[in-house]
């Protein structure tokens, strides 16, 4: 790292870190939403149970070679059968709002949206009931990519258009069946992932990256589709009634620029283009970014304009899952090895020769320690996006998997406090900054099926003891955070 950007570095985090400021719930307005996050596939477990089919993740999973540890989300942390425990542990938390996900072949075992499962409605049903008793408010995703295997199989998944239609049939039933008790809605959880993982690299399920230079466009495209016919069902037939909103799920890390040449400055904000504009253009400004459109040329689906109608402020608000920041500069023979990066011209650095990073390392390779760079991201979309309320439905950081140490080491999990805390005041900053954000999501209430990592990445603020019944611990950061949300005040710094 040159000099000029060490000091940068340093300054950002000392920015955060030496205010004087002590943080608390207080800093933030009252009617800000503090949640946690969870999804179908990596905590439910009953992947056979309640009537349930199959889904491309069941599929992929059992697929030997895809998983690391050879592990699936048969069972994981099995909230099908412990969702009152795990609400209890939510509620003990302080935490005011769950964010999970409805599996869609739970409600349609074959995705056709002809036959439903009514065990499966009854299942979130009670979710949902048990949520509201305690006070605490649900918050739905649709899809969080467990799609039904039988749409992969039968037309071609998210390929294929028919899917925008199997998915709005799907959306307008839980409408129908939750709307009455559920008031935030998110169709999609980051179709970036989905794209690029499940089509590009392929270490997602459905796992293709034969046509990489292609299929990753087309999935984007029918996804951003789905969501936009989805909102439009729900606010013509159910949001007057209702009185709900609902948004779509966005994953952006900062992209900072590796100097100030004009170059690098002009790569990272193709970088941001290629995450975040890809699906928030079309939906503000009716087309996908300049920048996509002179490199992909063909490759890019075109937008109907009927489908620029239907996308047009199609959201209520933004949901961004930010984990973490790198450096970015222009790289005209981008040696990173996939398509995706390599169309952008982008060199992408967090760690340098010299053994600097950017900020610590968390245990999955993408992810470093950044504060500062949320700060900059929501103000990035305030300025370019004419300031959406936004929800940050996911952040978190996650540890090794480690059967070595002892329990109360594992449990003790001071890094993650530091990122929790150093992270909030960060979006305190943005908010004094103007952004327009409304809640807060940490991922992940507890340990649980890290995708294609399987166990060996642990997230959550309470520790499931994977050999031992499954049992439940509460971390440091869960203490953290019920100490915060119960009103005490938190130094910014290294826990006391
Ligand atoms: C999110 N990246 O995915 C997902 O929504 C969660 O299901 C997942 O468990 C969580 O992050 C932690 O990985 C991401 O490489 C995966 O930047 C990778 C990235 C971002 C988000």
């Amino acid at each position: 790292m040159g000099l000029e950007k060490k000091k940068k570095v340093e300054e950002e985090w000392n920015n955060i870190y030496n205010s004087k400021h002590q943080l608390s719930r207080a800093d933030f307005p009252s009617h800000f939403v503090f949640g946690v996050a969870t999804s179908a596939y990596q905590v439910e477990g009953g992947s056979k149970d309640g009537g349930k089919g199959p889904s491309i993740w069941d599929s992929f999973s059992h697929t030997q070679g895809k998983i690391c540890d050879g592990s699936t989300g048969d069972v994981t942390v099995d909230q099908y059968h412990r969702y009152k425990e795990d609400i209890d542990l939510i509620s003990k938390l302080g935490f005011k709002a769950y964010r999970f996900s409805i599996s869609w072949s739970r409600i349609f075992p074959d995705g056709l949206g002809t036959k439903i499962n009514h065990e499966g409605i009854k299942y979130y049903n009670d979710i949902i009931d048990a949520l509201l008793e305690r006070g605490i408010e649900p918050c739905i995703t649709l899809y969080h990519w467990d799609l039904p295997l039988n749409l992969e199989e039968s037309c071609g998944g998210w390929l294929d258009e028919q899917t925008v239609k199997y998915f709005a049939i799907y959306a307008e039933t839980c409408f129908g069946s939750f709307g009455n008790k559920v008031k935030r809605w998110i169709t999609i959880n980051e179709p970036l992932q989905t794209a690029v993982n499940g089509y590009c690299t392929g270490i997602h399920a459905p796992g293709r990256s034969e046509s990489s230079s292609t299929e990753p466009f087309l999935v984007a495209h029918n996804q951003l589709l789905a969501h936009a016919e989805a909102a439009s069902i729900y606010r013509n037939k159910f949001k007057d009634e209702q009185g709900g909103e609902i948004g779509l799920v966005v994953d952006c890390e900062w992209p900072e620029p590796l100097s100030d040449n004009l170059e690098d400055k002009a790569a990272a904000t193709r970088r941001l283009d290629f995450q975040l504009g890809w699906y928030l253009d079309p939906i503000f400004f009716g087309d996908y970014p300049e920048s996509m459109r002179e490199r992909l040329g063909d490759r890019l689906p075109k937008f109907s304009q009927q489908d620029r109608e239907l996308l047009k402020h199609s959201l209520d608000f933004i949901g961004l899952n930010h984990y973490t920041s790198r450096f970015v500069g222009h790289a005209a023979n981008s040696l990173e090895e996939n398509d995706f990066y390599k169309i952008q011209d982008v060199e992408i650095i967090a760690e340098w020769e010299g053994g600097e990073v950017i900020g610590e390392k968390a245990a999955s390779s993408w992810l470093y320690v950044v504060p500062w760079g949320i700060r900059k991201v929501l103000n990035y979309i305030a300025e370019r996006y004419d300031n959406p309320p936004v929800y940050i439905t996911e952040n978190g950081m996650d540890d090794e998997d480690d059967d070595v140490s002892p329990l109360h080491e594992m449990l003790d999990d001071k890094l993650r406090v530091s990122y929790f805390k150093a992270y909030l005041a960060a979006i305190h900053q943005a908010i004094l900054d103007g952004a327009n954000v409304r809640g807060y999501f940490a991922w992940s209430l507890l340990d649980n099926f890290e995708w294609n990592l399987g166990y060996t990445k642990r997230f959550g603020l309470t520790y499931v003891d994977f050999k031992n019944g499954l049992t439940r611990h509460l971390k440091s950061s869960a203490y953290w955070f019920m100490r915060f949300l119960k009103g005490g005040q938190v130094k910014h710094g290294k826990e006391d």
